[in-house]
């Protein structure tokens, strides 16, 4: 399949040339890093079609702000990846986790690993190893404390051999990324649970000066290595004592309306626990 564009009011498709492994883009995972503001999406790992026992280490970067956009390779991961889970946490960092290397975890070939990804460096950083393989049928979505769930995976044999049915992961791990193992953490209270776009809204902190970065993260609908929803706001703010003033951006296509989290960062990316904001 040609990457592209479709373009809804001229109903014309632009395609987008550079993607590495094109033969390998089923299971794959895609997301728009963080900040959206920035327009960079990330195609991580997949596998060839159907039943293949291939599958891609590549992640390939597209900026759609440039003017003429097209992918070209990130880091790799250490091992060809079908169903990578990938979360935006809220230091605009990407978890990316899980997966296998065969079909549905075909030859026990599930991957524990954990990989941050960082848009700024555009590098991986080794992070500890999930406990539970996870492949079809699984995802991780970013919880309100900071911390992620990972759940399901559909292996489709039970053992290495692949002589024995699998059985559906019933396992939820909860995982904690490096940002929560440091000293102390920005709070976050009160404020408005609405806000519309082009407007603020005032929330208490006692470290709102240490303050560096307030994101609007959309709760996650993970299904197929698969989340439309998936998206991080970056949001301008002022701190004045223990007042965090945030002012959420104009735009219906970067704030669809619905429900966020808002997340204050600290200078050491350590975020707050998120307040739920709707945007009408
Ligand atoms: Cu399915």
């Amino acid at each position: 399949r040609d990457p592209g564009i479709w373009d809804v009011e001229t109903n014309k498709f632009t395609k987008i040339p550079g993607m590495s492994d094109p033969d390998k883009l089923e299971t794959s995972g895609t997301v728009l890093l963080p900040p959206a503001q920035d327009q960079k999406y990330m195609v991580i790992g997949g596998g060839g079609v159907g039943e293949s026992k291939l599958a891609s280490e590549k992640t390939r970067i597209v900026d759609l702000k440039a003017d003429d956009p097209k992918f070209t390779d990130g880091p790799s991961l250490e091992k060809g990846t079908r169903y990578p889970q990938a979360s935006i946490l809220p230091d605009d960092t990407v978890l990316v986790s899980g997966g296998s290397e065969d079909y549905r975890g075909r030859g026990d070939s599930n991957i524990h690993q954990a990989r941050l990804y960082h848009p700024d460096t555009n590098s991986f950083e080794k992070v500890a190893d999930p406990l539970v393989g996870r492949n079809y049928h699984s995802g991780s979505i970013l919880l309100p404390d900071g911390r992620l769930m990972f759940f399901g995976s559909d292996s489709l044999y039970a053992d290495k051999a692949n002589t024995k049915p699998g059985k559906f992961e019933q396992r939820v791990e909860i995982y904690t990324p490096p940002y929560l193992y440091r000293d102390s953490r920005p709070d976050l209270s009160g404020g408005p649970q609405t806000i519309a776009r082009g407007e603020s809204g005032t929330f208490t902190s006692r470290a709102a000066s240490t303050v560096k970065k307030v994101r609007l993260i959309r709760p996650s609908a993970s299904t197929h290595v698969t989340d439309v929803d998936q998206r991080s706001i970056a949001l301008d703010f002022k701190a004045d004592g223990d007042k965090l003033t945030v002012t959420v951006p104009e735009g219906k296509n970067l704030v669809q309306s619905g429900w966020y989290m808002l997340f204050a960062t600290d200078g050491h990316g350590t975020p707050s626990k998120a307040q739920w904001v709707h945007v009408p």
